[in-house]
């Protein structure tokens, strides 16, 4: 395993006001680095913007946590959006890196890259075996164009650039939109919302029978910091937790740590997505890392932070 210290580094965190970027500045408080965070103004789509803020900062390590992200339905409406934000982005911040000397990179991608149809759980070498999920491939080929590039800097420059490739997540900081969020949020809002008005049934969508596997941000943000330090190699590494559900139970877990108490019923018009999406992490767990925040209690968790946050 490698040995990198984060401790008295200046480390850039791109994408500090989403959810993961986020629960890695708090991560980080932890290890006495110097964090750089750069103004809501600089947009990472804008090269020269981007070159410029890198040439002026000077990071010497960099988690590329900046993306456009949605759930299954923003993904399926606008791809244009999310192939060209995130192709743009992880150019410009490599790219970026690579020129001002960055000492490490890591680029975080997403277990959509892997094929739809990919023998579970899912091994970092399926990557490129097969088509993938219609429903997402927008985000996923910009997330796989990621990858390639980090590693072909690793192989043209020796620049010492990673990329991790998290599982489903949720927690604090989340995006919570009715349409547009990920599945947990989306359920958050939708059963609290249910809940207060007293309602008797809600509507989800899809049949309810794909599985997903979720990870607490908070558990992400710790194995980013672990692979940082100890991991140096081309190729997606996992992060997952290994706890997998069903979207029904899933709703049915979320309804009882919001208490809702009525019915639940799906809407098969709306999509499914992949059938099955869990992650291989064994890599990880060899290197010494694992999940600690078991699904319930983390749901407590954001569903508190999600209260707090309404005020
Ligand atoms: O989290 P989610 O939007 O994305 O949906 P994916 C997961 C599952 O939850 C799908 C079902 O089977 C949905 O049909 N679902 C049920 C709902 N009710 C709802 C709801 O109200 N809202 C939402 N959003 N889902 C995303 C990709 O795929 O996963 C992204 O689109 C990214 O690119 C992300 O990779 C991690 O897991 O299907």
């Amino acid at each position: 395993m490698s040995n990198y210290s984060l401790e008295r580094k200046r480390v850039y965190v791109a994408g500090d006001r989403g959810m993961v970027g986020s629960a890695l500045v708090r991560r980080l408080a932890r290890e006495g680095c110097d964090i750089a965070t750069a103004p809501r103004a600089l947009d990472l789509r804008d090269q020269a913007a981007t070159n410029a803020w890198f040439e002026a900062q000077r990071p010497d390590a960099v988690f590329l946590a900046a993306a456009r992200v949605g759930g299954i339905l923003a993904n399926s409406e606008r791809p244009g959006e999310f192939l060209y934000d995130n192709l743009m982005i992880a150019a410009n911040v490599i790219e970026a890196a690579r020129r001002s000397a960055v000492g490490k990179l890591m680029f975080l991608g997403s277990s959509c890259i892997y094929p739809k149809f990919a023998p579970q759980p899912i091994a970092e070498d399926a990557l490129l075996t097969g088509p993938l999920e219609e429903t997402n491939e927008a985000y996923a080929i910009a997330k796989i164009a990621g990858v390639k590039l980090v590693d072909a800097y690793r192989a043209q420059y020796g620049c010492d650039f990673v990329s991790v490739m998290p599982t489903n997540l949720y927690g604090p900081g989340d995006t919570y939109d009715a349409a547009a969020s990920h599945v947990i949020p989306a359920l958050i809002l939708k059963l609290h919302a249910a809940r207060q008005a007293g309602a008797e049934q809600v509507t989800l969508w899809g049949t309810g029978t794909p599985l997903r596997e979720f990870l607490h941000v908070d558990d992400l943000a710790d194995a980013c910091v672990f692979v940082m330090q100890h991991h140096s190699a081309a190729g997606p590494l996992n992060i997952g937790s290994g706890e997998e559900i069903s979207i029904a139970a899933l709703a049915q877990t979320i309804a009882d740590v919001v208490g809702y108490e009525g019915d639940i019923a799906f809407d098969p018009a709306k999509p499914d997505g992949t059938p099955r999406k869990l992650m291989d992490s064994r890599q990880l767990q060899a290197m010494g890392w694992n999940a600690r925040i078991p699904l319930t209690a983390g749901l407590r968790d954001a569903y508190a932070a999600f209260l707090r946050s309404r005020g």
